[in-house]
């Protein structure tokens, strides 16, 4: 029932959008209960590993999780769609975990409009905990952080500037960074970075949460440091919880997702649309031939445009 309420919110076909803004209705008042989690990086650092020992971790203890992911490249490559799905396999055997991909959107807009409705399905569907994977690209970390309650920035240690192929900018944005692949002769290493993190994270403005973000160590491959950053997360949602913080976030996300996508919608260019250029033909004969006011085909024509709009979002 999920997975096919997602694939008519996520659909493009005229005739499914009126279906999926009743769900969207119906579905929002059981809202807002989950805790989202978004987790970013580098291609390569370990994400997808991570997040599988991790979801293991959470349904072991009997939490539902979701794992969606956006990766507004795979929809050149599909490379990383399907790496994730054979990497997740085991998680997603487990009962208690629902994993899926990013929609292949043409726009990052697109693609994180359907995500935070993704999120908002999973929550109405029971799951408290919704994992959301990006790509540390820059542009789509930005639009994860504005859905998530809790952003975990994974690093990997060994590059000699620890904080090469990752904006500061990402850095500012994380809630905790987990150094992964602290396991073998990767954990003096991995060690060392979490220290220098540490101090660079030291220098940094405080947030506005109040929220002191950690720097962590962990090996998804041995299990190991998962559980420690699962007590960080739960410390912050407790945290955060008492100073109202969390709620008046998510209250900020939301009227920001509504004014962003009523601006989306007005940045719609009528003439994408070829229903629109027949419709302007037709109606400019009408008018010459002097069937139909000009005031009345310019209506008519708006009502075409927004027809096809509305069809598209
Ligand atoms: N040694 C070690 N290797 C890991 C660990 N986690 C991931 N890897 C390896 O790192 C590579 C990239 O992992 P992947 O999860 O696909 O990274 P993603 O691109 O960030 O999703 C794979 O070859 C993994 O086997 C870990 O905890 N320890
Ligand atoms: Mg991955």
């Amino acid at each position: 029932m999920l997975a096919k309420a997602i694939t008519v919110v996520e659909s493009t076909l005229p005739q499914d959008q009126q279906l999926a803004g009743q769900v969207l209705d119906a579905i929002v008042p059981h809202t807002g209960k989950s805790l989202r989690i978004g987790i970013t990086g580098a291609p390569g650092v370990g994400k997808s590993t991570f997040i599988e020992s991790f979801g293991k971790t959470l349904t072991a203890s009997g939490k539902k999780v979701a794992v969606l992911t956006i990766d507004p490249s795979s929809q050149i490559t599909r490379g990383s769609i399907l790496g994730d799905k054979t990497r997740m396999q085991e998680l997603a055997k487990e009962p208690l975990a629902f994993i899926r991909p990013s929609p292949s959107g043409h726009t990052l807009g697109g693609v994180s409009t359907h995500t935070r409705e993704t999120i908002l399905l999973c929550e109405a569907a029971g799951f408290e905990i919704i994992i959301i994977e990006t790509v540390g690209t820059g542009q789509s970390e930005v639009a994860v952080k504005s859905m998530v309650d809790f952003f975990l920035l994974l690093m990997q240690s060994g590059s000699g500037d620890e904080l090469q192929g990752i904006k500061k900018g990402i850095v500012e944005m994380a809630d905790a960074i987990a150094v992964t692949k602290a396991d073998g002769k990767n954990l003096q290493a991995a060690k060392a970075a979490q220290a220098d993190l540490q101090t660079a994270l030291h220098l940094q403005q405080p947030q506005p949460s109040g929220w002191i973000p950690r720097v962590m160590t962990c090996s998804a491959m041995e299990g190991k440091g998962l559980a420690e950053i699962l007590a960080v997360i739960e410390k912050f949602q407790k945290q955060l919880s008492t100073t109202g913080y969390l709620l008046a976030n998510r209250q900020t996300q939301h009227n920001a997702w509504f004014q962003e996508h009523f601006s989306y919608l007005l940045s719609i260019d009528p003439a994408q649309f070829p229903e629109v250029g027949k419709a302007q033909t037709r109606l400019k004969d009408l008018v010459q031939s002097r069937e139909i006011s000009p005031r009345n085909a310019a209506h008519q024509l708006l009502d075409v445009y927004h027809d096809a709009v509305k069809a598209q979002s």
